[in-house]
C-alpha cells in the first residue's frame, strides 16, 4: 500500500525519531547494526567452524545478523544478498561461493549505500570500490606450503621406489578462489621439482563424499599413485575410506597432505594417516565484526586483511590438539 503522508503521520514520524527509532532499517533499532550475512553452505567442517565463528561473534558485538545459507549456489547468494539491499541491513557480508559473476549485484548494493565485506574468498571483480574490504587467507601461500613440504619430503614420499612421484590433486569446488588459488601455489612450489608431478586433477567439490569418489575412480584409473593432495581436510578424510577400502594403507602406501585443519584432519594426522596439513583459519567472526564497526564509523579500512596461518606435521598435531577450538 502507498503511503500519504499526512499532518498525523508526519507528528508520528517526528515522534519516532525523537525517541530514537525509525523505520529506515531492518531491524527498526537504530542502536544495533544489523548484518546480512551470505554463506556458502555446509559443504566442510572449516564451513560448520566459520558459521559457528561468525554467529557467536555477531551476538558477542552486539548485532542482528541475519543469516542465509546458500547450499552451494551462486544464484542463492544472489537472491540473499538482493534480500539483504530490499531489507535495508547496515551492511553485507559475503563468502563468495565462486570468483567470478558479482559485478550486478555488488553494483546494486553500492547504489542502495550499503556497504560490503568479502569474507574468506574473493570476486574476481575488476571494480574494487564494490567492496569495502577483503578478510581472509592468502590461499596461493597455503598450496605453496603444502608443495614445500613435498618438496622437502621427496624421498620419503615416492612410495613405490620408483624415482617418480606421482600425485593426485583433489580440487575444491570449480572457480573457487580457494581451488584456484591452492592448486596455483602447489604447482608453483613442486616446479622445483621435476620429479613431482600432478597425474590427475578434479573436483570433488570440498565434501568428504566428494573426495571419496573422485579417489576411487583416480585408484582404478592411475598407476603408480604416491601422493594426494586434497584442497581440504574433508575431501582428504574421504580419500582415506576409499584407499582403505582399496586394501592399501593412508599415510603409508599413499602420502596425504590437505589443508584447513579442522579437528577430524588433525585426528588423521595424529593417526598416521593424514601426513601434513596446512592450516586455514575459519574464526573469522571477531575480525569481521571489528571491520564492519569501522566500516560503519566511517574510519579507514585495509583493502586487505590476510588471516595468520601456521602448518602441522604429525608431532605437532599430537601436542595442539588437546586445546584446538574446532
Ligand atoms: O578450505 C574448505 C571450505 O573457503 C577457505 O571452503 C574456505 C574453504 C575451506 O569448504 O574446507
Amino acid at each position: 500500500m502507498k503511503k500519504t503522508v499526512t499532518a498525523a503521520s508526519m507528528l508520528l514520524v517526528s515522534v519516532a525519531a525523537l525517541a530514537g527509532c525509525s523505520d529506515s532499517d531492518a531491524s527498526g533499532d537504530d542502536d544495533k547494526i544489523v548484518m546480512g550475512f551470505a554463506q556458502v553452505g555446509a559443504e566442510s567442517g572449516w564451513r560448520t567452524a566459520n558459521t559457528e565463528s561468525i554467529k557467536e561473534s555477531a551476538e558477542e558485538a552486539g548485532f542482528e545478523l541475519k543469516f542465509s545459507d546458500a547450499q552451494g549456489k551462486q544464484e542463492n547468494q544472489i537472491k540473499a544478498i538482493r534480500s539483504f539491499i530490499q531489507q535495508k541491513v547496515d551492511v553485507i557480508a559475503f563468502s563468495p561461493v565462486v570468483e567470478t559473476g558479482w559485478d550486478a549485484v555488488l553494483q546494486e548494493a553500492k547504489r542502495a549505500n550499503i556497504p560490503v565485506i568479502l569474507t574468506d574468498r574473493a570476486v574476481d571483480s575488476e571494480d574494487t570500490s564494490l567492496y569495502e574490504t577483503f578478510l581472509g587467507s592468502d590461499f596461493v601461500l597455503e598450496g605453496e606450503k603444502a608443495g614445500e613440504w613435498l618438496v622437502e619430503n621427496a624421498a620419503d614420499s615416492d612410495v613405490d621406489g620408483d624415482g617418480d612421484i606421482n600425485v593426485v590433486q583433489l580440487e575444491g569446488t570449480t572457480g573457487a578462489a580457494p581451488a584456484i588459488d591452492r592448486a596455483e601455489g602447489f604447482a608453483s612450489a613442486i616446479a622445483a621439482d621435476p620429479a613431482i608431478e600432478v597425474t590427475a586433477s578434479q573436483t570433488g567439490d570440498f565434501t568428504r563424499d566428494g573426495g571419496k569418489q573422485v579417489m576411487e575412480s583416480f585408484l582404478n584409473s592411475e598407476d603408480g599413485i604416491d601422493v594426494v593432495f586434497a584442497h581440504n581436510d574433508d575431501m582428504g578424510l574421504g580419500a582415506i575410506e576409499a584407499i582403505e577400502a582399496a586394501g592399501l594403507e593412508p599415510g603409508v602406501d599413499v602420502k596425504i597432505i590437505t589443508v584447513d585443519a579442522v579437528h577430524d584432519g588433525m585426528e588423521a594426522l595424529a593417526e598416521g594417516k593424514i601426513n601434513f596439513i596446512v592450516e586455514c583459519n575459519p574464526l573469522l567472526g571477531p575480525q569481521l565484526m571489528e571491520l564492519a564497526e569501522q566500516v560503519l564509523d566511517d574510519e579507514e579500512v585495509p583493502e586487505r586483511v590476510v588471516t595468520e596461518e601456521t602448518t602441522f606435521t604429525q608431532e605437532q598435531a599430537i601436542e595442539v590438539l588437546p586445546d584446538r577450538k574446532y
